[in-house]
């Protein structure tokens, strides 16, 4: 993709409609459903409902990362805006409500900044909002499923593109996925570009699990909102009571699960497909990986990823690092 010929305008914003297409729920979840170990991949969490629980659980006290990435970028502003750089072009992959950028806005004065979303409406609401707090700022907003396509348009030379990836939602690809994800925006940032990434760091196993295993139950509403979905969408008819919430952190390959756990022997209709659940059997809905500085930092280097700088806050919860383009 070259110019931006096909952009169109919407009030202050420059929009480009890539038109991803609909994930398939219901031939992932009849899949997914299908398969020895039950599983249901995470990008299903986010219909409304799961979307507004998520934006609850970054408030909750046991959730530390949100507000541990703000206060390190806090902290930290002058650092992190000195090593962006000058000229800079910012793209945001997954931008949702585009919040976090506005940290770094006012300081690092880019000279665009380009969300990328799947969800129309979203992308552009949250970009018309962003467009009017900060009028001096061009938003080039594009819908598309940028895990599937990284091809945008092609800013300036001279201009330094950067992109912006923070919540750790790195955390939520399987590592050798997170390599390829990486290998693709260091493609589509450009030799001589950089990537600001927020990264959940390995901790304390009791503070891992006090995170997703909160005192009001929101992660694990969060967690069976799932089945309320498929319900609603797929014609099923889970018991949602006869499902718990089971989230832990599993020390060998470094990550949180979290499962829905069958509370008895069961059977499940999912569109006129009947699924069994023995007690006690589960279906893996979440994994969430933690690395330390230095192993984020190798698995960056196998994505033509070269480390400038990483961030840490005094607990040693969260950290934010800027790669170099190689
Ligand atoms: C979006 N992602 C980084 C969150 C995480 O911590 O892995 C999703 C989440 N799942 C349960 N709580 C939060």
């Amino acid at each position: 993709m070259d110019g931006y010929s096909d952009f169109t305008t919407q009030g202050n914003v420059r929009f480009l409609d890539c038109h991803p297409k609909p994930a398939d729920f219901f031939g992932e979840v009849i899949e997914g459903l299908g398969a020895a170990r039950k599983a249901i991949p995470p990008k299903f969490f986010y219909d409304q409902e799961g979307s507004q629980l998520f934006d609850n659980i970054c408030e909750l006290e046991e959730y530390y990362p949100t507000r541990t990435e703000v206060k390190i970028l806090r902290e930290n502003l002058d650092d992190v805006i000195a090593t962006m750089g000058q000229n800079c072009y910012v793209i945001e992959p997954g931008s949702g409500s585009c919040e976090k950028i506005r940290l770094l806005l006012d300081a690092l004065r880019p000279k665009a900044y380009m969300p990328l979303d799947i969800s129309k409406n979203h992308l552009l609401d949250a970009s018309q909002r962003l467009s009017h707090d900060f009028p001096w700022l061009d938003v080039h907003a594009v819908c598309v499923d940028f895990t599937d396509q990284m091809d945008l348009p092609k800013p300036p030379q001279h201009l330094r593109r950067v992109a912006f990836f923070p919540g750790s939602s790195i955390g939520n690809f399987e590592p050798e996925d997170a390599i390829v994800f990486l290998r693709d925006l260091a493609f589509a940032v450009g030799k001589g570009g950089g990537v600001l990434i927020g990264v959940d760091l390995k901790k304390d196993h009791d503070v891992l699990h006090a995170a997703y295993n909160d005192g009001e139950g929101v992660t694990a509403a969060f967690n069976k909102n799932l089945l309320q979905r498929i319900n609603g969408e797929l014609s099923a008819d889970f018991q949602i009571d006869a499902f718990a919430h089971k989230a832990f952190y599993n020390p060998k390959p470094g990550r949180i699960e979290m499962h829905l756990e069958s509370q008895a022997d069961q059977q499940v209709f999912v569109g006129g497909k009947a699924f069994a659940f023995a007690s006690g059997e589960t279906i893996h809905t979440e994994n969430s990986y933690k690395y330390t500085v230095s192993e984020f930092q190798a698995l960056a280097r196998k994505a033509s990823l070269s480390p400038v700088k990483a961030w840490t806050d005094r607990d040693g919860l969260f950290s934010v690092h800027f790669f170099d383009v190689r």
